[in-house]
This record gives C-alpha cells, structure tokens and sequence, in this order.
C-alpha cells in the first residue's frame, strides 16, 4: 500500500460554524445554526467521551412479536419455532453461513432481544438490492445483455437461511430499479440437487451467452455445470437449460471434492483465439494454501487443466469465489474480461477467503503463456494485504459492462443479527450498491471502488453545510430532517499546528483493537455519526484516525465502529476499518450511504470501503445525523458536508415495471 509520507493540511483559523445550508433557505440557515450552537453547548458539557462510550442499555428479554407484512404490503406466515444453533453449510460441502450472532440464538427466546414490528420492518433498505423475502447470498453471472442489466443470486426460496440453494434472478435498466424475474435454476439435477451454487457468466464474441456454475452433487462434490438460455432473443433471459453433456467438469484427482467450486467469466486465450481460460477456487493440503487453478476449453463441454496454477498463497486457506480481471493503467474506463495483459494492462486477483469470510485482492501481471499471475507487492498478495472493503462484504462478483464501458462489482453483504431475528423479519441479506472498480492512477497500487453513477439519480432534496470548526472533544447536530435514506459527501481537515507539533502519536493504531470512536488519540477520531437517536444512546461512527510514527510519517486509518449502533445484544458488533493512502494536497474525504439497516462508506474517492449493518432500537424512524472530534488536542473542520435524501428504489409490479423499464 502507499505510504503516506505527509498529509494534507491548512493553517488554522479561528472559525465557527460559518455556514449550514438549507438547500438555500437563508431563514433555514440561520434556524439550523442556532440549533448547531444550542445543542453543540449542550453536547459539549456533557462532556463526548462519555457520550460516545455510554454502554447501550440492557434491554429486558421477551417473546418476539410476528411481523404481519413486508414493506411490499404481502402477508406472510411468522416462522417460530424455538431452535438450537445449527451450523449452515459445512456438512453440505461449504462454508459456514451463519451470521455469526450464533452465540446468542442458543438463549433462543429466553435472551433475544424483543424486536418489534416497526423495527425489523424498518430494517428493510429502500434503495438497496434484495429480494422480496428469504434468504440471499452470492451475486451470480452479473452480465450486460441485450440491453438488460441481469443479476442472479443464491437464495433459498424455502426462508431466512441458508439451504436448498436456486439461483434467484432479476432484470434492470440501470442497476438501480429491478424486476424480479422467476427463479432461473432449481436444483433438480443430481450434480446439482445439494444446490445450485455459484457460478459466472461469460458473453461469447458472437454476442452467445453461457453459464458455467458449480453444483452440488447428490454426495455433495463440487462439479461444474454449464447452462445456456432457452430462448437467446428473450433480453429478460427468463428461462435457462442446462446442458445435457453436465457435469462438463469434475475435480481434479488431487483436488478433495469439497474443495472445487466458483469458476470465473472466461477470457480469450491470448495465445490462442479458438480457446477460452477461466479460474477455479481451491485449497492445496499442505500450507494451508488458497490456490487458483486454470482450465483451456474451446467449447465449454471439454477442459484441460493448465499445468502449474494462476496463484496460490500460503496459509489463506479455501478460495471461494475467484474473480480474474483486466485494469486499466492511468486509464478511467473499465475493460473486457479479455483485454490482454500489456504495459497499460494490470492484472487483479480476487479471492473470497473460507477462513475469515473477507474479499481479498491484489494488483499484479499476468503471464498468461506461463499461466501465472504475479502481484506487484508481495505484500500486498491476494488473502494477505488489500480487501474491497473492510467490513461486511464476501464473494462478490465484477463485470464488464460494455454499454458505459465500465467494470462493475457487486458484493454479498450478510446480516449479523441473529438467524431468529432473520427468521421473523421473513429475509436475510443484500448486496451492496454495484460500485465501478477501477486502478487508481494517483497511487496505483490500489483499486478505487465506488456507487455507479446511476445512485445520484435517486438523490432528492439536499442539505449543505461548511467550514465547520469541530472543536476537541465535541459533537455537532447536523440539523436534517430525521431520515434513515441518505447519501452523504463530506469533506475533513486537521488543524495544522496540532499536527506539526504532534511528533509521535499512536504508533501502530488499529481500528480494530482501538477504542473504537469513544477511544482518544491527539489527532483522531473524528467523523460523523449516523443512524444516531438524538440523546446518542445508539450512533454508528464512521471516521477517520491519524497517527505520526517515530520516523514522523503519518498514516490515516479510516475506521468505523458498530459497537453503539444498537441495544440489542444479540448482534455481531465490531469496530472495522484499515489504513488509507492520502497524498499530498488531499482532504480527508468519505462518502456514506445510510439506507435503514445498512451503511456504506467510501473514503478518499473509494481507495478504501466499509460496510456495517446495523439493526437501531432506538435511532429507527427519527435517525439523526452528527460530526464529532473525539481527539484531545487537535480541532477538526468539517469544509464542506453535502447531504442528499435518496429516493426508493424497489419495483415489486413486474408486469407494469416491465412496461415502464423498457421505455427507458
Ligand atoms: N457460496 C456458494 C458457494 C461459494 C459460497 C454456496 C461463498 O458456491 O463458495 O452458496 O459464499
């Protein structure tokens, strides 16, 4: 990663809350300042620490009340029934699919929190990929086709847990607004019947589309399958066949039948225009070693491993869900999965390590008539150095969407609440929000990710506020309306002086051993609280942290902490985050998607990502928004916060929305 040899900073001055707009509204503005001065003094003599760090509250165990509707307005039966905590997964072959709140389930209803309707409702996004009810993982076979973005899912049609895997479907025009299509494959086959699990789409340079996915057999090995669609001229590709040649691969002898799964989109042969190569995640036995095989085929029916492997690496166990793609050098547009490797061609390897459930990349060369790839920075190799986000993300999936020219990643982003919560709210899961992958050409050593274009298109009325002085040790209300859909660009600068004579600070800060936001260091944290409830009892932090080595270098970690954003306790909650590169001359920048239970940060224009979710008790329907500077001795300004409420997104109607998409 790129060292951050100095830091972006302005001389100090002596400023106030200058300015807190209100889409324009001067009378607005100035109701908004005086509400900023009132309850910053408050917040100030209370004193942020013990805001911050106030335990969330006990809240007292009860039976869970039924969720009578999902947001759609469709009834639907609650399901139940006590249980005892069942791992999902590993006795069918694959990894473990509980949210990891597992501990607390097995209190069943004895520990649980009470969630009520309105919450776990509310909990539902509104401009977020989902389906309308049960259980979702993997995005599959992302494509562009005939006009049509297209995105298949693993789901369980049978409730909020993982199992009985088909591949859920649905169509967009603009990978905002979806229709969701029947589900495309069932697992029906016996190399499929224990799932249909995740496969990739390749288009063929005569436009023909192909599915390769891996089933799970009657005796759980992991085969590849091939699937076409029925009827190539249907741009909805409602109907899927799969082939009768399948199983048109099987494992290799040294490889553990439980151990072959997720092939990649297939790219030209450089050395040969007839043949296609794609990769398959695996696991080498000694060194517990993630690996990447590569197998030729000229017609998806026959295959042959190439000698040697892509990559592999040391103690990184299983890889699930190899994604292989092209970059750009200095370039800002995306490329086709068979762009050869060349001097403005990097390579990156993407690998969904088993072990700890997080998408883990590097950025090197591919040779491919030495079918290896090679990262530029060992130390930056796949499963051991750069991830596409810090937080709650796995197995996603990229494509090359060649009507804006654009690569673009879809990621799973799980619950991390309790299966018996997910179980009475009727799902689990969702995707983030399709973000363009591209090299970074100022540092270019890592990627920058970032919402598509098509997510301003939802931003309605906005807020806009600047040169806010942040004092150390003070919270800022930012005076929106309370609203748990917005998109929020803000822009931070650390006092010069604090900094300059700050010679040593928090060498070897970690987000996650830190005290999180309640933690104080002289430079950090500051930030913005969001999905706050207005006495701050639950707030989730997003935020920045700078520290100074021995050898005076600064580094900006880039940080945020779940540990306050709810009173329930059955929840996975945890403080996630990693450095960030910040160059000469730049701000400190982030942009937040908060929509209900989901939030999505990108800092420094998407060099470095973080997903939480989080499931308020209290915060839920009257969401505040808040900045904060946490650090003893530096004072923060916030430059500029812009603030869009965001539209919903979600089209149940498909025969109308048919109509009204096609139009677009
Ligand atoms: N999910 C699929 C597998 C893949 C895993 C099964 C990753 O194909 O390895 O649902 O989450």
């Amino acid at each position: 990663m790129a060292g951050t040899a100095s830091h972006p900073l302005l001389p100090t001055t002596a400023v106030t809350a200058a300015s807190s707009g209100c889409g324009g509204d001067p009378a607005c503005a100035r109701r908004a300042v005086g509400f900023v001065s009132i309850l910053f003094a408050s917040l100030s003599v209370l004193g942020i620490a013990s805001i911050l760090s106030a335990g969330v509250g006990v809240l007292s165990p009860g039976k869970i009340p039924a969720m009578e509707a999902e947001r759609d307005g469709s009834a639907r039966v609650p399901q139940m029934a006590p249980w005892e905590p069942i791992s999902r997964g590993l006795i069918a072959g694959v990894s473990e699919k509980t949210s990891g709140a597992g501990t607390t389930y097995s209190a069943g209803y004895r520990g649980g929190f009470p969630w009520t309707n309105d919450m776990l409702q509310w909990q539902r996004t509104g401009f977020h990929f989902q389906p309308k009810r049960n259980w979702m993982n993997d995005p599959n076979a992302p494509v562009f086709y005939k006009g049509w973005y297209h995105l298949f899912y693993q789901y369980n049609r049978g409730g909020a847990i993982w199992g009985n895997i088909t591949w859920g479907h649905a169509a967009s025009r603009d990978l905002i607004h979806w229709l969701h299509l029947p589900l495309a494959m069932l697992p029906d086959q016996w190399y499929d019947s224990n799932g249909v699990w995740t496969g990739s789409a390749t288009v063929l340079p005569n436009g023909n589309l192909i599915i390769l996915y891996t089933g799970s057999t009657n005796t759980t090995s992991q085969v590849q399958n091939l699937a076409v669609p029925a009827d190539p001229s249907d741009p909805l590709l409602i109907n899927w066949k799969k082939h009768d040649a399948n199983p048109v691969l099987l494992p290799p002898p040294s490889v553990l039948p439980h151990d072959f799964r997720d092939p990649t989109t297939a790219w030209s042969d450089p050395s040969d225009p007839s043949s296609f190569l794609l990769a398959i995640g695996s696991k080498l036995d000694d060194r517990h070693s993630g690996v990447a095989y590569v197998y030729a085929t000229e017609d998806f029916l026959s295959f042959r491993l190439l000698p040697g492997v892509l990559r592999a690496v040391e103690g990184t166990g299983m890889w699930e869900c190899v994604d292989f793609f092209p970059v750009s050098v200095g370039g800002q547009i995306g490329l086709d999965t068979s762009e050869k490797a060349g001097e403005r061609v990097k390579h990156v390897l993407k690998a969904s390590l088993d072990d700890d459930r997080h998408d883990y990349y590097g950025i090197g060369t591919y040779y491919a008539e030495e079918n290896k790839w090679v990262p530029d920075d060992a130390e930056m190799d796949v499963g051991i150095g750069l991830r596409y986000d810090w937080g709650k993300f796995y197995a996603a999936k990229t494509f090359f969407d060649r009507q804006k020219r654009r690569r673009v990643l879809w990621g799973w982003v799980g619950e991390t609440d309790s299966e018996r919560a997910d179980v009475s709210k009727g799902w689990a899961s969702l995707m983030s929000i399709p973000r363009t992958i591209l090299l970074d050409s100022k540092t270019g050593s890592n990627l920058l990710t970032w919402p598509v274009e098509e997510v301003n298109f939802l931003r309605t009325r906005s807020y806009q506020f600047s040169s806010v002085s942040i004092s150390p040790g003070s919270i800022v209300p930012l005076n929106i309306p309370a609203t748990a859909q917005i998109d929020i660009e803000a822009e931070f600068q650390v006092e010069h002086a604090a900094v300059e004579s700050t010679l040593e600070a928090d060498v070897g800060y970690n987000c996650s051993t830190s005290g999180g936001a309640a933690g104080r260091g002289m430079l950090g944290p500051f930030g913005l609280l969001v999905l706050a409830d207005k006495e701050l009892r639950e707030q989730t932090a997003t935020y920045f942290y700078v520290s100074r080595a021995a050898d005076y270098v600064l580094q900006t970690h880039f940080c945020q902490d779940e540990s306050r954003s709810s009173g329930a306790s059955d929840i996975v909650k945890r403080v996630v985050g990693h450095t960030v590169p910040v160059l000469n001359g730049e701000m400190l920048s982030v942009r937040i998607l908060v929509d209900h239970s989901i939030v999505e940060s990108f800092a420094q224009g998407g060099r470095s990502a973080i997903t939480s979710r989080v499931y308020p008790t209290k915060a839920f329907n009257s969401a505040k928004v808040f900045l904060f500077n946490n650090a003893t001795s530096a004072s923060v300004k916030a430059r500029s916060i812009r603030i869009w409420e965001m539209d919903t997104s979600f089209s149940h109607n498909l025969e109308a929305n048919i109509q009204r998409l096609k139009q677009i």
